[in-house]
């Protein structure tokens, strides 16, 4: 293990959205609490850093949370010096002077660029080869991802015990969603959805509101609420408000820290989720779940889509894995829903039985934090 208080530096530029933020949050917290390390995680956007953690103060340019040193990224950089590992998420740009000085420093230090989560194989190749160098530091490519090879997923330790732990307990679960204004329906299935725009989504909730069980859905303040509100009828929709439609109780809750994120994905039959960090733990959640991909441009995100459920399908029946598979893909294509959820409700046994094996297969990798921290003890 690296001499205790190994100095970290992470840099965050929020492009838009919540997971720049939200998987550097995690990151740096999981240094802190489990290697011991000292961490500054520089952020250009404290409002979108606020959302996920309320103690966040984005008046003061400096301050500390959960034993993590977090600085406005100024637009004006100020001369600091660079630490002994510095990671650049989602390849940003780091400032002109702080690159002078992580070049002056007498043992250059390790410049890595973390990247954006993928499936593909070609991931396998790229992780840890040596990218460019400015003067003497040498920057490396660490991957995330699913398969051995890559630099695995962010997980906390004790993670899935507490998940487990928490899902025994329908106690502790009540006692959460009552927390959140949420009193579950007895016999409704609870699903969560976190979406970009969806024109599919009308489908979704036609098919859900005939269904002889009745629906609980629980949607975060975000960018799915005016799809939603069409579907309803409905003007606008803020946070607390719930309307039923047929078999269908719609329940806008507030976007809450990440840690209650987690345990609401514990708590749903069915999470719907999007981009990086959260389509990451609603895999640890252990439930069935349907992933809304970060868009790019000319439609590369398909390829990583299809990368994924190329793993994720492997041990499913072919019926069940056509029906997620199908049900995946007109979710991401925007098109019609409803034959893709009926077959994916008849194979929800096997899916949630799939949902707990494919996570405890990913938990067998080391996690993406451990995997940094080897990856410096390697390198010095
Ligand atoms: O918000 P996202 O769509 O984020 C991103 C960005 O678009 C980014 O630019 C892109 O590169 C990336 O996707 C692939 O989805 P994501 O990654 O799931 O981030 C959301 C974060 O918000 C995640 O950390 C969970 C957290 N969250 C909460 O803390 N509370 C909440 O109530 C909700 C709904 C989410």
């Amino acid at each position: 293990m690296p001499e205790l208080k190994t100095r970290w530096d992470i840099f965050c530029t929020v492009v838009d959205n919540f997971g720049d933020i939200g998987v550097t949050w995690r990151l740096a917290r999981q240094l802190v609490a489990e290697h011991s390390l000292s961490v500054r995680l520089w952020v250009d956007d404290l409002r979108a850093f606020e959302r996920l953690c309320p103690e966040i103060d984005i008046h003061h340019a400096q301050q500390w949370q959960e034993g993590v040193e977090v600085c406005q990224w100024p637009t004006d950089w100020l001369p600091t010096g660079a630490a002994d590992v510095v990671i650049a998420a989602f390849a940003c740009q780091l400032p002109s002077a702080y690159m002078g000085a992580m070049a002056e420093r007498e043992k250059p230090p390790l410049w890595i660029n973390l990247d954006y989560l993928s499936a593909e194989d070609w991931v396998i190749g790229c992780h840890g080869l040596p990218s460019v160098k400015y003067k003497n530091v040498q920057k490396y490519f660490f991957f995330p991802g699913f398969q051995r090879g890559t630099g695995g997923l962010l997980r906390e330790s004790g993670l899935l015990e507490r998940r487990r732990t928490f899902q025994q307990s329908p106690e502790a679960q009540r006692e959460f969603l009552q927390g959140l204004g949420i009193d579950r329906a007895p016999n409704a299935q609870l699903i969560s959805l976190f979406a970009y725009e969806n024109a599919g989504l009308a489908s979704w909730l036609d098919v859900m509101a005939a269904d002889l069980t009745p629906t609980h859905l629980l949607v975060p303040e975000g960018r799915i609420l005016g799809d939603v509100a069409r579907w309803l009828g409905v003007d606008g929709l803020v946070a607390g408000a719930v309307h039923v439609r047929a078999g269908v109780t719609v329940q806008v809750l507030p976007f809450v820290r990440q840690d209650q994120y987690d345990r609401l994905l514990w708590c749903c039959d069915f999470n719907a989720v999007r981009g990086e960090d959260s389509f990451v733990r609603a895999q640890w959640a252990g439930r069935p779940l349907l992933w809304h991909i970060y868009q790019q441009e000319d439609d590369i995100h398909l390829d990583k889509l299809d990368a994924f459920l190329a793993l994720y399908v492997k041990g499913l029946s072919g019926p069940a894995s056509d029906a997620i598979s199908g049900l995946w893909r007109a979710w991401n294509a925007g098109e019609n829903m409803s034959d893709h959820w009926l077959a994916t409700r008849k194979h929800s046994p096997e899916l949630q039985k799939h949902a707990e094996v494919w996570c405890l297969e990913q938990a067998l990798q080391a996690d993406l934090a451990a995997a940094l921290v080897q990856f410096y003890v390697n390198w010095i």
